[in-house]
């Protein structure tokens, strides 16, 4: 493939709204954008999606930064690479890690589809024209709030409402939403608020007819997932406890749940997303494409691994305009009847936009193979 440069930009920008959920508030995004340079002097685009503080996984902007720089470029030097795939094998021996990984791994990725010209999505086997797609929404001060919300991205044409739920803070809110959107594909996310003691209160949300209910319980228990799985008829989805092929191998073995949010950062990149995908689908297990509140190359990654066959369900990669007041691409991702339109450009198919780049960079930092 040529490498021949990467370079780290340490990106912070502003959310529009503060995300809330039970794991705690999101503000800013800060994260790498990564950039890998080939000797032509072709660029391809990736994105960390650590965030600053360890709530979600383990890993934090910081850490992503010193495996970057210390342990995965350095693993790159000497190395010929002919595809993307090999990336994977070679980052075995750096244990976990998945977000640094991934984000180094989607720029080469990136670069090469560029060098063989074809759009990203259909390098890693996609065909879809258009994906479907849904907002997440975070918890609300009020029901009210959260239901003129709902209101307002309907009428933008979104196909699917996630809503955020804590222990406190989950039936209620679901059946004031029922109340006013009666049909409206409807879904929550405890981001593992609860536990197994709490299995005859969510056994009353299966009365709200949601489409799923994404990790009520930690991420190590895959074991009471099952137990709920089989005493509940909403489907569970599991996000937090699925990191690793083996993870989604046990969910299924298990009954932990029916269908899992596959996330590029969290299951180690796109080599590693599109194995867990091909995984489920061979065990009738569901997939949809979920979010980290990316900027808009990472966005762009995500329409492309949504294009494969297997992401059955709306995903949470909305509009840019959602969460940013501008956007690091051009064009900026947009939702039309809440469908997004696979780019058909090389590579990720969107270009950057360097003004905004600039504009929220803190520091560069450069590497030579
Ligand atoms: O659990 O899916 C999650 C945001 C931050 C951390 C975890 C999650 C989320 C979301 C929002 O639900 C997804 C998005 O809109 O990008
Ligand atoms: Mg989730």
């Amino acid at each position: 493939m040529n490498l021949q440069t990467f370079r780290l930009h340490h990106v912070q920008m502003a959310l529009n709204d503060p995300f809330v959920t039970s794991m705690g508030t999101f503000q800013d995004k800060e994260f790498f954008l990564v950039e890998a340079i080939d000797t032509e002097g072709r660029r391809g685009f990736g994105e960390t999606v650590a965030f600053t503080l360890p709530w979600y996984t383990e890993e934090t902007f910081q850490t992503t930064a010193h495996i970057l720089a210390d342990v995965l470029i350095p693993l790159l030097q000497g190395k010929t690479m002919i595809h993307p795939e090999e990336i994977a094998v070679l980052f075995r021996q750096v244990k976990r890690n998945h977000m640094a990984k991934a984000g180094l791994e989607g720029a080469i990725w990136d670069l090469y589809a560029k060098q063989q010209q074809v759009p990203l999505a259909q390098a890693l086997g996609g065909d879809k024209k258009t994906i479907e797609v849904g907002v997440s929404l975070g918890i609300d001060p009020s029901p009210e709030m959260t239901l003129e919300k709902i209101e307002q991205y309907l009428q933008d044409g979104y196909r699917r409402v996630k809503v955020k739920i804590k222990p406190g803070h989950d039936l209620h809110i679901l059946q004031e939403i029922r109340r006013h959107f009666p049909d409206i594909p409807l879904m929550a996310d405890a981001n593992g608020a609860y536990q197994l003691s709490d299995m005859d209160h969510l056994r009353q949300l299966d009365a709200c007819g949601l489409l799923m209910l994404e990790q009520p319980f930690a991420e190590e228990k895959l074991h009471d997932h099952a137990i709920l799985q089989a005493e509940m008829d909403t489907p569970i989805c599991l996000d937090e406890s699925i990191h690793t092929y083996e993870d989604a191998a046990m969910a299924i073995a298990l009954g932990s749940c029916k269908i899992i949010n596959i996330k590029i950062g969290r299951v180690g990149g796109l080599t590693a997303a599109k194995q867990m995908h091909d995984l489920c689908q061979e065990h009738g297990m569901e997939v949809w494409c979920g979010g980290m509140l990316e900027a808009g190359v990472g966005r762009a990654h995500n329409i492309a691994i949504s294009t494969l066959s297997g992401f059955a369900y709306p995903g949470d990669t909305s509009a840019s305009s959602r969460y940013f007041a501008q956007d690091i691409i051009t064009p900026e991702v947009t939702v039309e009847n809440g469908l997004i339109h696979v780019p058909d450009g090389a590579g990720i198919g969107f270009d950057l936009n360097d003004d905004v780049v600039s504009k929220y960079t803190k520091e560069v930092r450069t590497f030579s193979l």
